[in-house]
């Protein structure tokens, strides 16, 4: 090959030419790109006003960035490729200059006390895979920027002060597979075009202020595991094409304002469902038969609706349930078949929590709910039409915490075998047509802190043996028949701190010295009882008293002086009794005073 010059100097000019453009570029890349990705994370540290942990004290320039603590780069071009400080309690901001970190796949600032707005800046990190800025306290907008990083999978903003609305651009995001927005306060309605984005998984947005209705198009994310959209402001109905999801384990809908009623065969298709959560909404219609097919449920609400008509009696299929919620509904129907479903459920050996208060069922309690699951922790059944007795036999449920059957037409005696369930804390029994004594096996419940037995037929006194109740805060025994001195060891009990209510009884004697050992009670109700004598100056001891009823018995002396030295004391009824003499003047100022 012959050169002439000219063209020998073009060659040499390109080879040259080529050659430093090469190496050049190759600069650029590598030398430049590193002084940039080390200026942006000087500028992110920069941003940061609080590090109580220290963790940049090994951000100085003895040391290659790449080594900084959170920071890992690649290993041949050693650009930042993820930025991971997360529950470091960093307070401060995010710099936009975050952006220039152009091969990060990862940020994790999760956990922190960051503030101030994300930065549209992100939006150049074509790279990035997944972003963590969850428990936070960031505020502004989610950055419509972000919807242009066309890697991304994980999104989560969720505990923050996000405002403004979800933007339709998410939809967008091929690879998305895990959105979380909770605990925002973003507005507006669900974007339809979420219902593009077929790799998601994970979708949860519960407590925001997101409002009209759940796109129909969410039922084409065939990949959904869990659909969380509770506590917001939708309505409408829950679209059906939701249940064709058959990868679905967990929906929440709960406290929304939801309607319409649930198609019967919905949960054929839905066999890896875990949890259905729709409690509080305005859901009517009847529970679907086909609950039961959704066989690997744990946790069931379907409280605070408008349900209607019987509770399906194959509910014994859900082997895995812990809890199942259908009270404040209108379920039932006040006839003697309602209840037949609670022998089912004794299949069910995982129950925990059972909840069917406020609704219509009526019916005897059939013994059977003596073999529900002996992990039963929390039974509720209050405010119904039950009848019958209270079965005996439920003393085998000895983890019972809450037991609550007030508001019925219970009849017969409160089990003196309840003293075996040694870990209750609340017995409601209030407001039923139960008779005899308080049992004094009572004093067994030493974990007890509420009793309410009010408005039954109780008869005798409050056994002694009570004293060994020392969790009691508040005490119910008001509107019964129980007669005989109060006993000492009810006013002993230190621990009463809301209440103790024994009025409409029919007490007889003086009120105990011991009075005054109700240091911490906020509500003393002794009123329209057979009280007499004086009322001991130990009552200026209960030191926390906000309301004091004594009116309607026979107390007769002086007001005892101590009373005025009760600062908090607004309320206090001694009328209708035997006294006598000056009410003490700092009384006056009492501000409901009734002598
Ligand atoms: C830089 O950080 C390293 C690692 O934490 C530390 O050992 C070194 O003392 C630091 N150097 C300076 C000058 O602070
Ligand atoms: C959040 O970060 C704090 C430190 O700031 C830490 O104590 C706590 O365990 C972290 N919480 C979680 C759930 O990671
Ligand atoms: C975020 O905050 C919530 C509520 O405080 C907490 O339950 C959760 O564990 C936190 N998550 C992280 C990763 O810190
Ligand atoms: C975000 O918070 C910062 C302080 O952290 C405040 O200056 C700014 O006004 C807030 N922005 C919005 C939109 O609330
Ligand atoms: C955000 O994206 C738009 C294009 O959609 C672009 O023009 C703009 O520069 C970006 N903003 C930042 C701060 O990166
Ligand atoms: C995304 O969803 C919207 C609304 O559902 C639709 O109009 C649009 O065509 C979809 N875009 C893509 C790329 O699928
Ligand atoms: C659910 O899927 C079935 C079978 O694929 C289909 O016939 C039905 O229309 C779907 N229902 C909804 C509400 O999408
Ligand atoms: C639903 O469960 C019932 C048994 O409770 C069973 O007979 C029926 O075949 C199941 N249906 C579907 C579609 O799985
Ligand atoms: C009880 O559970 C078994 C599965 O362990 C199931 O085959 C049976 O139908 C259930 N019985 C009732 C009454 O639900
Ligand atoms: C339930 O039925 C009984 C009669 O069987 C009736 O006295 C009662 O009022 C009914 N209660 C309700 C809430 O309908
Ligand atoms: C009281 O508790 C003991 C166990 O501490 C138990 O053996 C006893 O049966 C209980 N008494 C009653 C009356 O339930
Ligand atoms: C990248 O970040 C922006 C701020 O977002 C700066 O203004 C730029 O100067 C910076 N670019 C480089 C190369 O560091």
């Amino acid at each position: 090959m012959k050169f002439s010059k000219r063209s020998f100097y073009t060659f040499v000019c390109l080879q040259v030419f080529l050659f430093f453009s090469i190496n050049l570029g190759c600069l650029q890349a590598g030398a430049s790109g590193r002084e940039t990705d080390k200026l942006a994370l000087l500028k992110f540290k920069q941003g940061i006003t609080s590090d109580p942990h220290g963790i940049f004290n090994s951000w100085n320039d003895s040391l290659h960035f790449c080594h900084w603590t959170g920071i890992t780069c690649g290993r041949s071009h050693q650009r930042v490729t993820s930025l991971v400080l997360e529950g470091q309690n960093l307070f401060g901001s995010v710099s936009p200059y975050i952006g220039n970190l152009s091969f990060l796949r990862l940020i994790n600032l999760q956990n922190n006390s960051l503030r101030g707005e994300i930065p549209q800046q992100l939006g150049k990190l074509f790279r990035l895979q997944k972003f963590f800025v969850n428990n936070n306290s960031l505020n502004g907008t989610i950055p419509l920027n972000l919807t242009r990083c066309f890697q991304l999978n994980t999104i989560y903003l969720q505990w923050n002060n996000l405002a403004g609305k979800i933007p339709e651009e998410l939809g967008s995001l091929p690879k998305l597979e895990k959105l979380g927005l909770c605990n925002n306060h973003l507005t507006g309605e669900i974007p339809p075009s979420l219902g593009n984005l077929s790799s998601l998984t994970t979708f949860s947005a519960t407590f925001n202020d997101l409002e009209g209705s759940i796109p129909n198009e969410m039922g084409r994310l065939k990949s959904l595991n869990s659909f969380a959209v509770g506590v917001n402001r939708l309505s409408g109905i829950i679209p059906p094409s939701l249940f064709n999801i058959t990868s679905l384990s967990s929906l929440v809908f709960t406290a929304n304002q939801l309607s319409g009623s649930l198609p019967d065969n919905i949960f054929f298709t839905l066999p890896n469902l875990q949890a259905f959560l729709v409690g509080g909404n305005y859901l009517s219609g009847p529970i679907p038969n086909s609950l039961s097919n959704a066989s690997q449920l744990q946790l069931v609400d379907m409280g605070k609706n408008k349900f209607v008509g019987q509770v399906p009696t194959n509910l014994g299929n859900l082997q895995s349930i812990l809890q199942l919620r259908f009270g404040f509904n209108n379920l039932g129907s006040n006839s003697s078949n309602d209840l037949l479903f609670l022998t089912s459920l004794t299949n069910c050996s995982n129950l925990q929590i059972f909840s069917i208060p406020r609704n219509n069922f009526a019916g005897v309690l059939p013994d059977s709910v003596a073999n529900f699951s002996t992990g039963l922790i929390r039974l509720y059944m209050g405010g119904n039409e039950i009848t019958g007795i209270i079965p005996v036999a439920m003393e085998n449920l000895v983890n019972l915490i809450d037991l609550q059957f007030e508001e019925n037409l219970f009849t017969g005696f409160i089990p003196s075998q309840f003293g075996k369930l040694q870990k209750l804390q609340s017995l409601f029994l209030r407001y039923n047509q139960l008779s005899g004594q308080i049992p004094s096996s009572i004093g067994n419940l030493t974990q007890l802190s509420r009793v309410l037995m009010s408005g039954n037929k109780l008869e005798g006194s409050i056994p002694s043996s009570i004293r060994n109740c020392q969790h009691l805060y508040a005490v119910h025994i008001a509107e019964n028949r129980l007669s005989g001195e109060l006993p000492e060891e009810v006013l002993g009990l230190t621990s009463l701190s809301k209440i103790l209510n024994l009025s409409f009884n029919s007490f007889t004697g003086h009120l105990p010295t011991e009075v005054g050992k109700l240091k911490n009670v906020n509500t003393l109700d002794i009123s329209e009882n057979n009280l007499s004598g004086e009322i001991p100056e130990t009552i200026g001891g209960c030191l926390s008293l906000e309301y004091l009823y004594m009116q309607g018995n026979f107390f007769q002396g002086t007001i005892p002086s101590s009373l005025a030295s009760l600062k908090g004391l607004q309320y206090l009824d001694l009328s209708r009794n035997n006294l006598s003499g000056q009410i003490p003047k700092d009384l006056q100022e009492i501000p409901y005073l009734n002598t």
